[in-house]
């Protein structure tokens, strides 16, 4: 065992004492262990394929799993759904997705991914379920559980709000997934700097988001530079915090967005990323409303220096906050790639390896326009996207209003399912903003107030939502 892996057991040993989760099998010292686990490739193609596995318990009753086995050489997993997947080398570990930890004596459980593949996709054929290896028989006589209630399957939600409904978010396949693992699309708004509108944020503000928007979601655009987390990392920290915490009473989702513009390489708030990361990670681990997304908009850099950024601040995120959905952004203002003269392509051949992720695509719809929803229409059937930042207007936040083809893109994002949030929920003055100046400063965000762009968005977020629960 390298000084390495030694220091991440002992790290992990330390987490679970922390977590009170005594035994990792989530079994008692004597349990009957006994699995089986089936392992199906689903599709292949190019150097890609997705498996489903299903694991079925013939051992005594597990409140949590890991699935484990070993790839032959150039398989590796890019994204999970129903499990959270690590791989090291050839060593792979699935995790439960929590909601999908218990598994009764007799019962299954069932996670899926898709993976790159070199050489051979050779099928696993052995397995283990927290570390005990599966022979497909019972360790020793299970004791059959009388009522076989499912308890793969969350039960029905409580509430009516878009949280209350959707629960804990994951990514399964090319979708943002809800916690009865179906896709669905969350729609929004994102506040303006924090630094500059702080009084646009407030209990009357947030009411009319949730209540007379129908807002699934709100972006918290914490900037890094441009006088923002620099110049008081504590107080933006906090501030974000506080609406995360307005976001969830309100039962809407949050995206924490570290903003970073200028410098457009994210590597050089690396170390303030890390900070910033595992302070709200570690904050707001046990919330359901989170979703990070670790870099606005990186410019001026190759996907290779944003995957070294990613590979970095990510785990420190999952250390804190395992099941969260962490939302990348790509090269050329988060673009794709295409205004940087590439394309998604980079990505699908190079994603990141870690689950729950997703890659941002940002527009304005005056300024990107057939080529960009091309791109997109051709990404989304290949990787999971999320439109954390879009505009009415011109990339510049102002100009003229393009309906026609901010129209062509919800129209687009709607039937891709992919989620999208407005550029901005705020009075600036220009033309993008949903409010007119001086709102802030008053105390109504009625339909009076808008703007033609906050017009035309709150029409298209107002909408009935489609959040399967079955
Ligand atoms: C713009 C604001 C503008 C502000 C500027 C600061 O709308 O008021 O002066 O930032 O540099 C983005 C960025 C976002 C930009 C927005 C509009 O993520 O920060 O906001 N935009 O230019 N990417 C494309 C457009």
């Amino acid at each position: 065992m390298s000084q390495r892996t030694r220091a991440l057991g002992s790290l992990f040993a330390a987490l679970l004492a922390m977590t009170g989760i005594g035994a990792i099998a989530g079994t008692s010292a004597q349990a009957a262990a006994g699995c089986k686990v089936d392992y199906a490739v689903t599709n292949q193609w190019g150097e890609g394929f997705g498996a489903n596995v299903t694991l079925t318990n013939l051992g005594d009753p597990l409140t949590s799993w890991t699935v484990g086995w070993t790839f032959s050489s150039g398989q590796r997993i890019t994204q999970a759904w129903n499990g959270t997947a690590t791989q090291s080398g050839n060593a792979v570990s699935v995790r439960d997705a929590g909601y999908n930890g218990v598994v009764r004596t007799g019962g299954t459980a069932s996670f899926g991914f898709n993976g790159t593949w070199s050489g051979s996709n050779a099928v696993p054929t052995q397995f283990t379920v927290n570390g005990v290896a599966c022979t497909g028989s019972a360790g020793s006589t299970p004791t059959p559980t009388p009522t076989p209630t499912s308890t793969t399957t969350p039960p029905p939600p409580t509430g009516t709000t878009p949280l209350a409904i959707n629960g804990q978010l994951s990514v399964c396949g090319v979708n943002l997934c809800n916690q009865y693992g179906k896709p669905i699309q969350l729609r929004g708004a994102s506040t303006h700097g924090l630094q500059w509108f702080p009084g646009c944020y407030n209990t009357s503000s947030l009411n009319t988001l949730a209540d007379d928007w129908k807002a699934d979601v709100l972006r918290i655009a914490m900037y890094v530079n441009e006088d923002g987390y620099v110049t008081d990392p504590s107080g933006f920290t906090a501030r974000v915090n506080t609406l995360v915490d307005q976001a969830e009473s309100r039962g809407m989702y949050s995206i924490i967005d570290f903003h970073t513009l200028t410098p457009g390489d994210p590597n050089v708030n690396l170390e303030n990323a890390k900070t910033f990361f595992r302070n709200v990670a570690t904050r707001n681990a046990a919330k359901k409303n989170v979703i990070y997304e670790i870099a606005n908009e990186p410019n001026g850099v190759t996907w290779e220096q944003i995957r070294t950024y990613a590979n970095q601040v990510i785990p420190i995120i999952k250390a804190a906050d395992p099941d969260a959905v962490i939302i990348v952004g790509t090269r050329g203002w988060s673009s794709l790639g295409v205004s940087n003269g590439s394309s998604s392509a980079e990505i699908v051949a190079n994603p990141l390896a870690f689950s729950n992720i997703m890659y941002a695509f940002h527009f304005y719809a005056a300024s990107h326009q057939d080529n960009y929803r091309a791109e997109v229409r051709n990404a989304a059937t290949k990787l999971p996207i999320f439109v954390t930042e879009w505009g009415t207007t011109s990339a510049t936040g102002g100009g003229t209003v393009d309906i026609a083809s901010s129209t062509a893109w919800l129209d687009l994002l709607d039937s891709l399912k992919i989620s999208h949030v407005n550029w901005t929920y705020s009075d600036a003055n220009e033309s993008s903003a949903a409010f007119r100046p001086g709102t802030c400063a008053g105390s109504s965000y009625g339909t009076g107030q808008l703007t033609q762009s906050g017009q035309f968005v709150r029409s298209r977020i107002v909408t009935a939502d489609s959040f399967p629960t079955s």
